[in-house]
């Protein structure tokens, strides 16, 4: 979603702020924006489309824009449509602003502020944001006094960065319910809404809490909590580790499906000694072990591919510990009024730890302080709100995902959901130590397994071609392979465009059966499973309606390719992590459909990758 990069420093920063746009680009956006103060005036320039379209434009004049302060956004509208008018910066009078959130009550404040004369240029909720500082700031002629009034007045969740004319030396920023960090620099400090956006001009930063105000010049940082100056630690990262370049790999996508192979190991040493492979290592989650072993109930929430990786450990929470296991998309438990019942653990799953939607529905189950309630965020980012805000924290040890569409984010979830489910299961003495150290040597499999299914792109490539001209799809798969039948679906339309619905091929006759025809591809998720011989019964029900079948299949399955029906074998794995491997096949058909119809892979139209906004 929207970015934000703010600048304070000795240097001219126009550079700064571009660079910093462009290692935002992942999150999507639909147009970019800047201004810089310089010889006492705001100098703003707004495009719509990508942020090298503002670096042109800014290249026209650079002389304007050479200044020691200033602020640039890419946004994802949410309030009026991608228009040059209603791009950030948004400016009134001497003072400029960038929003990232929603601000609900924005229609009232735009009334109040009409009637006292304010004129709006844009259709944004953003605007309010600036007049309304204008206004406060005639009252008391302080930037950081301002702001500090106006935020009680603003309903919602947002990050803001604030500069003022009158005050070309403080860079004021607010982090309310949307990520805001701030880079520390020597002599010169810095604002964004992700790290990444720093890494070349600093590897040092402060992360601000929920409700901070803060006031950045070029030596100093102060920060507000409920009115009084707190602090907050510096953290040091090792930016080789955090920075993404796509190397050799023509999309960010293919490059993460290919490192697939490593996140998995990666997360896998978090848990398993490689001297020792039979058992859990004792440092794995040791901490909490008491919180562990009280849990008899489990609440999964999350929203988009992370809950289809929810979904996977709803069969294994059952299958291997017995404990129930419910798992629900976080924007409709957040507003159905839920029952969270004592002792449950809830695990929250998100990339990024900043989906408003998964974060709401934890502070929700807080809120109703069930008994024994457990917090958990599988998350990718240390730093993330998600992380913070629970008990325990599971890393997903991916490394950073730019492509918008989540591929070693998710094979790297399920490997450490299955791993929780085994020291869930081994804390509580719900699985004896043979099936334990049955799974454990599976899983270290995994990372070969994946290798060699990567070895596929090629077939999956030439398989892809069938899909250019369609319309739709099915996705169909049984057992643990339905919600990778519901992620190959999501992965398709979000990248391809083409229409695809994912469906538990058990239901097939009970509706989707209807859309079957020669037109219709039917993409099957077939491992040698104990669901094998019913699936094959439901390939048959879509082969006598002349439906064809693209079929990835075990290689001991013995399918064999006939009239309309395609098969790619997948190499051998056990039933339970099967879902891990079949990720693979069905995130490369999605790849290579959406290079075949040349849509943006990385950043497809209209999604972001970090969805900040409910
Ligand atoms: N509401 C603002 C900012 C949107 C946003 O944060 N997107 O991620 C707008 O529509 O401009």
């Amino acid at each position: 979603m929207c970015g934000i990069v703010g600048a304070v420093a000795e240097r001219n920063i126009a550079n700064i702020l571009l660079e910093g746009l462009k290692r935002l680009e992942y999150r999507g956006y639909d147009s970019a924006g800047l201004t810089v103060i310089r010889d006492g005036e705001l100098h703003r320039e707004r495009q719509v489309g990508k942020v090298q379209a503002l670096v042109d434009a800014v290249a026209i004049n650079p002389e304007f824009f050479d200044g020691h302060i200033g602020i640039a956004h890419t946004r994802w509208a949410t309030h009026g449509e991608p228009a040059q008018r209603n791009a950030h910066p948004h400016v009134s009078g001497k003072i400029a602003v960038v929003h990232n959130g929603i601000v609900e009550n924005y229609a009232e404040l735009k009334e109040e502020l009409i009637a006292k004369g304010y004129e709006f240029t844009s259709q944004t909720d953003t605007e309010v944001v600036a007049h309304l500082i204008n206004d406060l700031y005639k009252q008391t002629p302080d930037l950081l006094e301002a702001v500090r009034a106006v935020i009680p007045l603003l309903h919602g969740a947002f990050a803001l960065g604030i500069v003022h004319v009158d005050s070309p030396e403080e860079l004021i920023t607010v982090r309310l319910g949307s990520p805001l960090v701030i880079g520390v620099g020597i002599g010169e400090n810095f604002i964004a809404s992700d790290q990444l956006a720093l890494l070349p001009v600093t590897n040092r930063f402060m992360y601000l809490e929920e409700g901070d105000i803060a006031k950045l010049t070029r030596n100093s940082i102060q920060i507000f909590a409920d009115g009084v100056e707190v602090s907050r630690k510096i953290h040091e990262i090792d930016a080789q580790q955090h920075n993404a370049d796509k190397g050799e790999f023509k999309h960010y996508m293919l490059k993460e499906i290919y490192e697939q192979p490593d996140a998995v190991a990666r997360t896998l040493e978090m848990a398993i000694d490689s001297t020792n492979t039979s058992k859990l290592r004792d440092d794995f989650l040791q901490r909490h072990e008491d919180k562990l072993s009280g849990i008899r109930n489990i609440q999964i929430l999350a929203c988009g591919t992370s809950y289809h990786a929810g979904m996977v450990a709803k069969y294994w929470f059952e299958n291997l510990t017995r404990l129930p296991c419910s798992v629900e998309v976080a924007s409709e438990f957040r507003y159905r009024n839920p029952v969270v019942v004592d002792n449950s653990l809830v695990i929250c799953i998100s990339q990024s730890g900043e989906t408003a939607d998964t974060l709401s529905a934890l502070r929700d189950t807080q809120k109703q302080k069930p008994t024994g309630l457990v917090s958990l965020a599988l998350c990718n980012v240390a730093t993330s709100s998600l992380v913070r805000e629970t008990d325990i924290y599971l890393p997903t040890l991916a490394g950073p995902e730019i492509g918008v569409a989540s591929t070693k984010a998710f094979t790297t979830q399920l490997v450490a959901l299955m791993l929780l489910v085994l020291k869930v299961g081994a804390t509580q003495q719900r699985m004896d130590s043979e099936r334990l150290g049955t799974l454990l040597s599976e899983l270290q499999q995994l990372p070969g397994q994946l290798y060699a299914s990567l070895h596929l792109d090629a077939a999956i490539k030439t398989m892809s071609e069938s899909f250019e001209d369609k319309k739709s799809c099915l996705f169909l798969g049984r057992g643990l392979q339905f919600p990778i039948a519901l992620e190959g679906a999501l992965k398709l339309k979000e990248i391809s465009y083409i229409h695809a619905e994912g469906y538990a091929a058990g239901e097939l006759k009970h509706g989707p059966l209807a859309l079957v025809d020669k037109d219709m591809p039917i993409v099957v998720l077939a491992p040698k499973d104990s669901m094998f011989d019913k699936l094959k019964a439901n390939m048959q029900e879509v082969h006598a309606r002349h439906g064809e079948l693209f079929v990835f299949a075990s290689e001991s399955s013995k399918m064999v390719a006939e009239d309309r029906m395609h098969v790619v074998y997948v190499p051998d794995v056990c039933e339970t992590l099967a879902p891990v491997v079949y990720s693979i096949p069905v995130q490369l058909l999605s790849y290579h459909v959406a290079v075949m119809r040349g849509t943006d892979v990385d950043q497809p139209r209209n999604l972001a990758k970090s969805v900040t906004v409910e």
